[in-house]
């Protein structure tokens, strides 16, 4: 929900919070440690990949993941693979295709910022995903889109412009996207932050015109422009770039495959050459998913935060062919066993020297971050929608029922005034796993630099009224439909995908009986269970989907004790939803106009910082 907005204010996390000197030596600091190999048990993948003439191994939406999921609670440790695994990964499949004689390409389809500890928990000073974005540049990426989280804070985008672009030489593309920067006579001029196209030959001298689109993203950063889809098919580059019969498009873009805008590029492409092979590459909404335009096309998006690496394989046909061709595609889950299979090596076998070398920088990059400062152990799992809201098990209960009325008291002068507390549920971003909660932790947790607010005085009976107003559970809010519609229109826009996110997870849910039949047969394991609209099964390992339970847009605190209907207390929400929470505050009583005027400061804690200040408190046995 709050992605967009609160993003912006990313950038001041390490200035605001405490970095580890603060903290004195009281605590322990995690020990270091390569978890290069599973600790559990993995299953192995059900079948070998199916490799075509051509062959696409594709990332997207990693953002920041590159040290894999590394918690031991399942599903996590299938994602367990890290970068330089997946850099081994890459150079085995690479000498495969090479002994079958086919082509194998690298692409990613953007979102490299904002997610992990490796990339937002830079030191004063340092840019999101500077540090972590070095180490996706080693890998040899054939095209690489650029994504919305590149564009919320002007100086991430600048970085990549200055830093990133210039290393991928031609191959970070940008078909709509432009930064304005001074140029040599110190004058304003917008650019395309990389190339709008490229054509290249690929290794069995296949030609290939390739081009980077974004979707229709509102919520970026002033001095960057995102130029909308059905525009950019009208430019004259655009024209001439297409005009020349490639032996395939390759169109990748931070774009979704299903319900978004890839027809509006593909029919443009289609208008001037109706067979040539045409490949999607999208990503943005984190899913899996798949569709074939038509029968010599096909769109492949491959989910996020490293939990898929996507495989696309085409046979090609001959020049002026116009059959239907053979395409298959396949949803791997990163880790050493998925790895290793697929390429035929063992553990001993698998490590390659830039592999190894990437895994120590990202591991010495994450001690530079202190990103294992530990505050406290969590004592079990809480997740964002595998539990009921409210229950123990929900991340959404333990942030705004136990972390908040313990955090946001803190050396607080209205600490003893009974008070309600709302946020809303987008400003969780990920589960949080038994075991040390670190600074990392906090990072992908909840990562959001929000600050508290409060409206004294609001007599109980009315501020109680506030939280099942916003989630439109009031009177007043059910003829809103058109309203709510429109804002989540909005939201998208900006560049929320957890609407679209947590209904694939729902559905995933719903088939999960009759897909429990065919995978218990199997065995499988929790993790995605994928049903898209291309042939075949795409999961490479079969797993039996995670539950999901829905959640409310906000969230509140428990009922203060011992208060009737007339006492006041104090109404505390986070900045983000101000203006929703006074037009609603206004609704559910008339007695009083209120207005900004009535809003003061609760407390200097941002939202970024109650998980680790509650874990100080209550989960830290050592203080
Ligand atoms: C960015 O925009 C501001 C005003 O919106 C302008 O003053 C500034 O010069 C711009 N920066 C660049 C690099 O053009
Ligand atoms: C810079 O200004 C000079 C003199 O006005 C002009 O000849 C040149 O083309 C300008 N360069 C750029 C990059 O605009
Ligand atoms: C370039 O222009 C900006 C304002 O547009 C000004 O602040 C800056 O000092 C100029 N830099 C140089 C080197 O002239
Ligand atoms: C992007 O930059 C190019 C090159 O400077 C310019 O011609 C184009 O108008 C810009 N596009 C947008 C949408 O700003
Ligand atoms: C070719 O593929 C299209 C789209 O997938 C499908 O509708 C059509 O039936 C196929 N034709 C043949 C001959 O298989
Ligand atoms: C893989 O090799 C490493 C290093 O030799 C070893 O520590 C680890 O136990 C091995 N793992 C498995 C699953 O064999
Ligand atoms: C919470 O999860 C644990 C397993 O981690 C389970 O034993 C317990 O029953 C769950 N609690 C609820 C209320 O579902
Ligand atoms: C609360 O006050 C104590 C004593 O001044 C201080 O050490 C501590 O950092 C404060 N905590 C917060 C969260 O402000
Ligand atoms: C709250 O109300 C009390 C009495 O009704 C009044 O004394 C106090 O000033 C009010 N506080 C604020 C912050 O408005
Ligand atoms: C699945 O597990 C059951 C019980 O452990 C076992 O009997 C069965 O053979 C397994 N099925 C497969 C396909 O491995
Ligand atoms: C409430 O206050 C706001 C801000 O002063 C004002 O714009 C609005 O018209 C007022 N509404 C009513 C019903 O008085
Ligand atoms: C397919 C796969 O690797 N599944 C694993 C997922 O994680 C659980 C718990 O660690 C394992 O038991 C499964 O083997
Ligand atoms: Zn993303
Ligand atoms: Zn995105």
């Amino acid at each position: 929900m709050k992605l967009a907005l609160a993003l912006t204010g990313l950038a001041a996390f390490v200035g605001l919070t405490y970095g580890c000197a603060e903290h004195g030596d009281e605590h322990d600091h995690a020990h270091l440690h390569k978890r290069l190999y599973p600790q559990t048990q993995l299953t192995r993948p059900t079948r070998p990949l199916e490799w075509g003439d051509l062959n696409i191994i594709h990332t997207t939406d990693s953002h920041g993941w590159l040290l894999g999921h590394q918690k031991t609670s399942f599903p996590e440790p299938n994602y367990s693979g890290d970068f330089g695994d997946f850099a081994s990964f890459v150079t085995h499949m690479k000498e495969i295709a090479l002994l079958k004689d086919v082509d194998l390409l690298l692409v990613d389809s953007g979102d490299l910022h904002d997610g992990t500890g490796l990339s937002d928990g830079f030191p004063p000073g340092g840019v999101d995903a500077h540090d972590s974005n070095q180490f996706i540049a080693r890998l040899p990426y054939d095209a690489m889109a650029i994504g919305n989280h590149e564009l919320y804070i002007y100086a991430n985008t600048y970085d990549m412009y200055t830093n990133f672009v210039p290393q991928l030489d031609g191959r970070y593309l940008s078909s709509n996207v432009n930064i304005t920067v001074y140029d040599k006579n110190n004058s304003s001029v917008s650019v395309p932050v990389g190339a709008r196209y490229r054509k290249f030959e690929t290794l069995k001298g296949r030609r290939v015109t390739a081009l980077g689109v974004l979707y229709d993203f509102t919520g970026n950063d002033v001095n960057t422009t995102v130029q909308k889809v059905e525009n950019m098919v009208k430019e004259q580059w655009f024209a001439e770039a297409i005009q020349d019969e490639p032996d395939f498009f390759l169109l990748v873009g931070h774009m979704p495959v299903s319900n978004d805008k890839w027809p509006v590029v593909f029919d443009a492409v289609r208008a001037v050459h109706p067979y040539t092979p045409i490949i999607i590459l999208g990503g943005h909404t984190h899913i899996r998913d798949c569709n074939q335009p038509d029968g010599r096309s096909m769109a492949l998006e491959s989910g996020r935060y490293m939990e898929t690496v996507g495989w696309l394989s085409v046979d090609l046909d001959k020049p002026g062919s116009t059959g239907n061709l053979t395409f298959t595609r396949r949803y791997l889950d990163p880790n050493r066993v998925t790895y290793q299979y697929h390429t035929s090596t063992s553990n001993g076998t698998f490590d390659t020297s830039q592999g190894k070398a990437i895994t120590q920088g990202l591991l010495n990059l994450a001690e530079k971050y202190d990103l294992s400062y530990e505050y406290g152990v969590a004592p079990h799992d809480f997740t964002l929608s595998r539990a009921p809201y409210p229950s123990e098990n929900s991340s959404l209960s333990l942030f705004i029922q136990k972390a908040a009325p313990v955090a946001l008291t803190i050396n607080n002068t209205r600490a003893n005034i009974p008070n309600i507390m709302i946020t809303n549920s987008g400003s969780q971003r990920f589960d949080i796993y038994s075991g040390p909660f670190t600074i990392n932790d906090q990072l992908t947790a909840s990562p959001f630099t929000d600050a508290f607010l409060y409206i004294p005085n609001v007599t109980y009976g009315v501020a109680s009224q506030v939280l099942p107003a916003l989630n439109g559970q009031g009177a007043e809010e059910k003829r809103g439909l058109r309203i709510l519609d429109e804002r989540e229109k909005e939201m998208y826009g900006r560049g929320d995908v957890e609407k679209v996110y947590r209904k694939w997870l729902a559905e995933m849910n719903e088939h999960a009986a009759r897909e429990m039949r065919r995978r218990v047969e199997v065995n499988g394991t929790l993790g995605y269970v994928t049903k898209d609209a291309c042939p075949g099964v795409g999961d490479d390992t079969y797993h039996t989907p995670l539950p999901y339970y829905s959640t409310p847009d906000f969230i509140g605190s428990n009922a203060p004790a011992n208060v009737s209907d007339s006492d006041p207390i104090d109404l505390v929400f986070v900045d983000f939803i101000e203006s929703q929470l006074l037009g609603i505050l206004n609704t559910v009583q008339t007695v009083k106009n209120y207005t900004t005027a009535d809003v003061f400061s609760y407390t200097p804690v941002l939202a970024n910082a109650v998980l680790g200040l509650y874990a100080e408190k209550a989960w830290n046995s050592t203080s």
